[in-house]
């Protein structure tokens, strides 16, 4: 197999574009898609600050370096934001691999850690709040990178969702036929208040390409999935497409793009109704259609039952009301090595969420 850019071995072959690539001409080929999705679908604009949310996986990881690569030719500013998220070992891990990144290439990378600055981890918020722990994760991560990005001046927040993930998304969010959640689904969520804008600029490359590009950049990434996932109905419909891009290459590539050019405007004014009539949440100020948004919910929850079992342990009656601690964010360039970690295929790839409107 021979590289089709210069002839020499190929080390990858992308069945879906029917090419082999060298590594050098594979980097580009990454390079190249990561840069026409930017420009057609105006994601990013000339001097915007772009916070990349980072977990220590291979498609956060890849996207920091290949948007670091497109920083210069675009005029931005690309930091990274890392979010702990209390899962064990695998948060530990992802965490450390998060900031080696960041310091090998001196980098700054911006820290929140969900158990220390809010007060619990996803598993036990996901408990307290009787809710699956992805939904509670998916709906942490959304509030707290929109929330970072506002209070850092960021004009954007970029997430590592690729291919496979968007069509795993899509053909769940079409087996329901959920019409808010397509009219949501889309890779650039444009600003509005109280909301930075949100892009994907892997939309176009695949997991098993942005696996690759790591290795052929030497950026180590975690590769466990995170423990949670298992059971996760996102694995059972990745599954499926993978069988079916095995018997027709391209055909996640072209659900996906046909969704996108096609189908979504049908949907996007379910959407937009959704985001009509918010007001700010009565705790952090974030936008919400009630009193109090569901993150500060899901806090309260949490400490609730938090506050709960200690007052069990110390055999005193239960009936604690809850606190809402403010948060605080940690900016690691300027304050150095004190963290513990969060995790990739989740902090880049928050599984869609049903409640709040959070885009
Ligand atoms: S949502 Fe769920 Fe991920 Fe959070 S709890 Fe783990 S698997 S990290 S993409
Ligand atoms: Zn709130």
């Amino acid at each position: 197999m021979k590289c089709g850019g210069c002839r020499q071995p190929a080390v990858i072959d992308v069945r879906r574009h029917n090419a082999a690539f060298c590594g050098p001409c594979f980097v580009r080929h990454c390079r190249e898609q990561v840069r026409r999705t930017i420009h057609d679908l105006r994601m990013i604009a000339k001097g915007d600050r772009v916070l990349v949310a980072v977990s220590g996986g291979k498609d956060s990881l890849a996207l920091w370096d290949l948007l670091l690569d497109l920083a210069g030719d675009l005029s931005i500013e690309v930091d990274g934001l890392y979010l702990g998220l209390g899962i064990g070992d695998y948060s530990d891990e992802s965490g450390r691999l998060a900031r080696r990144f960041a310091d090998e290439r001196g980098l700054r990378l911006v820290e929140i850690d969900l158990p220390t600055d809010h007060g619990f981890a996803v598993p036990e918020g996901a408990k307290a709040a009787r809710r699956a722990p992805c939904s509670a994760c998916g709906l942490s991560k959304r509030h707290l990178f929109n929330q970072a990005a506002l209070d850092g001046g960021y004009d954007v927040v970029a997430t590592g969702h690729n291919l496979d993930d968007e069509a795993a998304v899509l053909l769940g969010n079409v087996l329901r036929w959920d019409g808010e959640y397509l009219g949501r689904q889309f890779p650039v969520l444009p600003a509005g208040e109280g909301f930075v804008r949100k892009v994907k600029p892997l939309v176009r490359v695949g997991e098993r390409e942005m696996a690759a590009y790591c290795v052929i950049r030497g950026i180590d990434y975690i590769v466990d999935e995170c423990p949670i996932a298992a059971g996760n109905k996102h694995l059972a419909y990745k599954e499926v497409l993978n069988d079916l891009e095995r018997r027709s290459p391209g055909t996640k590539a072209s659900f996906v793009s046909g969704f996108f050019d096609r189908a979504h405007e049908r949907f996007a004014g379910t959407a937009a109704e959704s985001r009509e009539g918010l007001r700010p949440c009565a705790s952090c100020g974030s936008p919400t259609p009630g009193e109090i948004c569901a993150f500060c919910r899901l806090r309260s929850q949490a400490g609730s039952a938090r506050a709960a079992d200690a007052s069990r342990a110390a055999g005193a009656p239960v009936d604690t009301p809850v606190a809402i601690a403010s948060p605080q964010r940690r900016d690691r360039a300027a304050e150095p090595d004190t963290h513990t970690g969060p995790t990739d295929r989740g902090a880049a790839n928050p599984a869609p969420d049903p409640i709040e409107v959070n885009r």
